[in-house]
């Protein structure tokens, strides 16, 4: 089975992360790697992470097409796999950071409650201008695995899904709702057996 968990790095520490990373390597679709990371160690973690395996960035690019272009071009040059941007910024925005990027991912919903007021309402024209734009693919609440189902149907683009475990959502729920792959931060990075954790999303123990 290809392992399609991706897990969120949202640690402070390099040394951590890279620890983290070394054990689970084989156990990965990607590391997620963030603000939390880059912030208190560089943009050269990227580097790092990406040695042992693929890295998707997760800074969720928000600006004015130039400067999330220049954004992007930046994050781009450290050996990443992909990129995560916002989809709410509109096609030309997303445009301009398709072409800088390898592999592209647009949130068109977000997984807390706050998304609820005006990204979700917006999410399945984000859902469509991501697919015109070229996009591989798009970020979904598995935290409402039913607006998976609704944002693949529409889009038909790889779904990564983030909100299982801490947040409520399950894995199971999210795959059967058409998630490609599941984000995954804390209930494995903050468990004791990172792992073991792991293995027991992909084997059923942990829904
Ligand atoms: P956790 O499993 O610890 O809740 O982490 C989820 C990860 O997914 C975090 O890195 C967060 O930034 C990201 N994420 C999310 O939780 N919801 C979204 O809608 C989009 C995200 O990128």
């Amino acid at each position: 089975m290809e392992k399609n968990i991706i897990v969120a790095l949202d640690l402070e520490s390099e040394i951590e992360a890279i620890k983290i990373a070394r054990l689970l390597k084989d156990e990965v679709y990607a590391f997620k790697v963030g603000y939390p990371l880059i912030l208190n160690n560089g943009l050269q973690v990227l580097t790092k992470i990406a040695s042992i395996a693929n890295v998707i960035v997760d800074i969720k690019i928000a600006d004015i097409p130039d400067v999330s272009q220049a954004i992007a071009k930046k994050i781009s040059s450290y050996g990443v796999k992909g990129i995560i941007m916002q989809g709410f910024v509109g096609s030309d925005t997303m445009k301009a950071v398709r072409e800088v990027s390898r592999e592209l991912y647009v949130v068109a919903e977000m997984s807390h409650e706050g998304s609820l007021q005006f990204i979700t309402p917006a999410s399945e024209k984000i859902a469509l201008l991501a697919k015109e734009v070229g996009a591989d693919g798009l970020v979904a609440p598995a935290t409402r695995p039913e607006r998976i189902k609704v944002i693949k149907n529409i889009a038909n683009l790889p779904i990564l899904s983030p909100g299982v475990g801490t947040q409520g959502g399950s894995y199971s729920e999210a795959m059967k709702n058409g998630a490609d792959y599941v984000i995954i931060g804390r209930s494995i990075i903050l468990s004791q057996d990172p792992l073991q954790k792991i293995k027991e999303f992909y084997n059923g123990v942990r829904k």
